[in-house]
């Protein structure tokens, strides 16, 4: 499966919603999640996003994403913390650059490094703008972000049409995992109005309305992660919003 023409498709004929499956061990039970996440399948998740910031081990990603593999058919992408997210049985990875890190690591040395393996790991890079917006959180803390305030829809916006010129395929504004506000609806529009790729809004999302509101504001792709292991019957309740946008 092309998963990057996957989503190009998908995000012009509608909008979509992307489940996020953190591989800490802490945070995770491989016993169900496979089924978890068919479920959000059934309610009508377009894809299965596999990462974190912290405590990623090989063996243990492996046999997650290989769990996953055999419980869904949407495409399963990595979305790496690091160099140590990249795992062989996934179909795609999200190969980032966090633009606004104040470490060259995050924004190309991490990348230098993980070119090689992902070749040789035999999976799909989608090139990707990462773009943390206040508070951040852990996302912000580890990628050393100088972070894009609140209010500062120009900023982000420069940042995702400097990315779209420097040929990335899509955009992620991300207020962080866990983040008590997700990205403001006046910022996700700025960008939107300033960009042809998709644009994908997560952190902090977790009730319908905040779906409504990154979705109506200009968002092609949403991303719940948190909510999953909190509360599945809202993740359908953010997923049918998704869905009733493409039927506009
Ligand atoms: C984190 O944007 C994602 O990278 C999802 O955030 O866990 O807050 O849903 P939440």
């Amino acid at each position: 499966m092309d998963v990057k023409d996957y989503i190009l498709k998908g995000a012009r004929k509608g909008k979509m919603h992307f489940s996020l499956i953190d591989p800490d061990p802490m945070k995770v039970n491989p016993e169900t999640v496979g089924e978890i996440c068919s479920q959000l399948q059934r309610y009508g998740t377009s894809a299965i996003m596999v990462g974190g910031s912290t405590n990623v081990r090989q063996k243990f990603l492996d046999d997650l994403v290989k769990g996953l593999k055999s419980s869904v058919s949407v495409p399963v992408i990595l979305f790496p913390g690091g160099v140590n997210g990249i795992s062989s049985f996934a179909d795609a990875i999200f190969f980032m650059s966090l633009m606004n890190s104040k470490d060259a690591w995050w924004v190309s040395g991490a990348q230098s490094e993980a070119a090689v393996p992902v070749r040789e790991a035999g999976i799909e890079p989608i090139s990707m703008a990462y773009l943390i917006v206040e508070p951040g959180m852990k996302a912000g803390e580890v990628g050393k972000a100088d972070l894009i305030m609140r209010n500062d829809g120009i900023r982000a916006s420069q940042y995702a049409l400097a990315a779209q010129y420097m040929g990335m395929s899509m955009v992620y504004l991300e207020a962080g995992s866990g983040a008590g506000k997700p990205v403001p609806a006046e910022m996700i529009t700025k960008v939107k109005k300033n960009i042809e790729i998709p644009l994908i809004v997560g952190g902090g999302i977790r009730t319908a309305e905040a779906a409504e509101d990154a979705l109506s504001a200009g968002a092609d792709i949403i991303v719940t992660g948190t909510l999953i292991e909190d509360d599945a019957r809202k993740v359908k309740d953010i997923i049918e919003v998704a869905k009733r946008f493409g039927k506009r």
